[in-house]
C-alpha cells in the first residue's frame, strides 16, 4: 500500500503539463485596428491565451498558443473582426513529445559513450556537470563561479574566462532568462566550448582574452528553466511566489531598475510580463546586478532570447534614441552581416520599442543605463515555424552564426576601450 502511495505522490508531484491539441496561430496584423484587438485577447484571461509573440505593429504577425478549449472561440472571435491566420502548429503536444523522446534518446547515448552532444537539449544538472567537465580540462582559461541562489535555492554559476590580471575590462553574456526558450541556453553552453577550444589558435579571440574578460551566465533563471523540464515546457518567468496571488513567477526581463513598471509590463502576477512586486525583487536578478555593479568594469552587456531572428540595442522602454544609437546600430547591422555570411539567416536590426514594442524593466536598459554602452539584446532562431519548440538539430548552426555575430561585437568592443 505504502509503495503504491509513493508512486501516487511521485506521479502526482511530477504531473506534467500537457499541451494535447493545443495548437499555434501566426495572426497577420493589417491595421492599428486589428492590433487593438489582439491586444485586448491578451488581457482576456479566460480562453488563457499564450502570447509567443506580442502584438507589435501592423506589419509583424502575432503568434499565439490557443489552448484546445479555446481554439474554437478564438477562431471564431479572428474570424469576427477577418483577422486572417494560418495554424503553424496543429498539436503542440506531438511537437513536445518528439523533443523528449529526441532528448532521451541522446541521454542514452550520452550515458553509453560518456560524450556531451551540443547539438541536443540537456537538463540543468547535465548543464552543470558539463560545466565541471569544461572547467577541468580548461582550468588555465575557465573558472566557475557561484554568483547566488536562486528563489528555490538552485545555485546561479558564471563561467569566467579570463587569462590573468584583476578586474579587467570585461564582457557579459547571459542565455537562459526566459526559461521555455530552450535554444538560448544550448546556445550558450556551445558558445563557452567555442570560446575554450579556440583561445590560443583564433587570432582575435586570443588577443582579446589576453586584455578582457568574459562572463557568460549560460543559466540565468535556472528554476524557470528546471520547471520547463519537469513540469510546464512553455512557462517563461521566474519561479517566485506571489504575495496575494495564486500565480507564480515573475518576468525576469521586466525586473530590472530601468524604468521599472512603467509601459510595457504587467502589473497582473498572472500575467507573462509581470514585472514584479520592486525593482530587483527577483533574487536572480539581483544576483547578476550585484556581481556587475561590485565589478565595475564591464564594457558590453549581451542578453540572448529566442525566438524572432533580431538584434537590439536600448531603450525598450522608450522609443526615443539612445545617445549611441547610431554607433550601436552601426554595430548591430556589421554584426549581423556576419551572422547572415554563414547560412543565409536574416536578421532585423533596432532598438527593441522600435522594432517590436515598448518594455520596461528589461535587463539591457538597465545596463545601458548603468554605462556600459555595448548593450545589446538577441532574439535567435527560427521566425515562427518552430518557435519556442526549435528542433535540436538547429542548435549547432545557430550557436555557429550567432557566434560569427558575437565575435565582432567582442572585437569591436576591444577595440573601441572607453
Ligand atoms: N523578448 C521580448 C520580451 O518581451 C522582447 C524583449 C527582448 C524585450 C529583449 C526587452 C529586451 O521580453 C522575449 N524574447 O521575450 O524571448
Ligand atoms: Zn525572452
Amino acid at each position: 500500500m505504502r509503495g503504491l502511495c509513493l508512486l501516487l505522490l511521485v506521479a502526482v508531484a511530477t504531473a506534467e503539463r500537457l499541451f494535447t491539441g493545443d495548437q499555434v496561430f501566426r495572426v497577420n496584423v493589417q491595421s492599428e485596428e486589428q492590433l487593438r484587438l489582439l491586444q485586448s485577447l491578451e488581457t482576456q484571461e479566460e480562453w488563457e491565451v499564450d502570447f509567443w509573440l506580442h502584438p507589435a505593429s501592423a506589419e509583424q504577425p502575432v503568434d499565439i498558443r490557443v489552448p484546445l478549449p479555446s481554439v474554437n472561440p478564438v477562431m471564431e472571435y479572428l474570424d469576427t473582426h477577418s483577422l486572417t491566420y494560418t495554424v503553424i502548429i496543429d498539436n503542440l503536444q506531438d511537437l513536445l513529445d518528439q523533443e523528449k523522446a529526441e532528448m532521451e534518446l541522446n541521454r542514452m547515448k550520452e550515458r553509453s559513450t560518456r560524450s556531451f552532444n551540443f547539438g541536443a537539449y540537456h537538463t540543468l544538472e547535465t548543464i552543470y556537470s558539463w560545466m565541471d567537465t569544461l572547467v577541468a580540462q580548461y582550468s588555465h582559461l575557465v573558472t566557475k563561479q557561484e554568483i547566488g541562489r536562486t528563489y528555490e535555492n538552485r545555485p546561479m554559476y558564471v563561467l569566467k574566462f579570463s587569462t590573468g590580471g584583476s578586474r579587467r575590462p570585461a564582457i557579459w553574456l547571459d542565455t537562459g532568462i526566459h526559461s521555455r526558450e530552450w535554444v538560448s541556453p544550448a546556445t550558450g553552453v556551445w558558445t563557452a566550448n567555442k570560446i575554450a577550444t579556440d583561445y590560443g589558435t583564433d587570432p582575435s579571440l586570443t588577443s582579446l582574452l589576453d586584455t578582457m574578460d568574459i562572463y557568460l551566465l549560460v543559466l540565468a533563471n535556472p528554476d524557470g528553466y528546471a520547471y520547463t523540464h519537469s513540469n510546464d515546457r512553455m512557462w517563461r518567468k521566474t519561479r517566485s511566489r506571489n504575495s496575494g496571488s495564486m500565480c507564480r513567477g515573475v518576468d525576469p526581463n521586466r525586473n530590472w531598475d530601468a524604468a521599472f513598471a512603467s509601459g510595457g509590463a504587467s502589473k497582473n502576477p498572472c500575467s507573462d510580463s509581470y514585472h514584479g512586486p520592486w525593482a530587483h525583487s527577483e533574487v536572480e536578478v539581483k544576483n547578476v546586478v550585484n556581481l556587475i555593479k561590485s565589478h565595475g568594469n564591464f564594457k558590453s552587456f549581451i542578453s540572448v532570447h529566442a525566438y524572432s531572428q533580431l538584434l537590439m540595442y536600448p531603450y525598450g522602454y522608450s522609443c526615443g534614441n539612445i545617445p549611441h544609437k547610431s554607433e550601436l546600430d552601426t554595430l548591430g547591422r556589421a554584426a549581423v552581416q556576419k551572422l547572415t555570411s554563414l547560412y543565409g539567416t536574416r536578421y532585423r536590426v533596432g532598438s527593441i520599442c522600435n522594432i517590436i514594442y515598448q518594455a520596461s524593466g528589461s535587463s539591457i536598459d538597465w545596463s545601458y543605463n548603468l554605462g556600459i554602452k555595448y548593450s545589446f539584446a538577441f532574439e535567435l532562431r527560427d521566425t515562427g515555424r518552430y518557435g519556442f519548440i526549435l528542433p535540436a538539430n538547429q542548435i549547432i548552426p545557430t550557436a555557429s552564426e550567432t557566434w560569427l555575430a558575437l565575435k565582432h561585437m567582442m572585437e569591436y568592443v576591444h577595440d573601441h576601450p572607453y
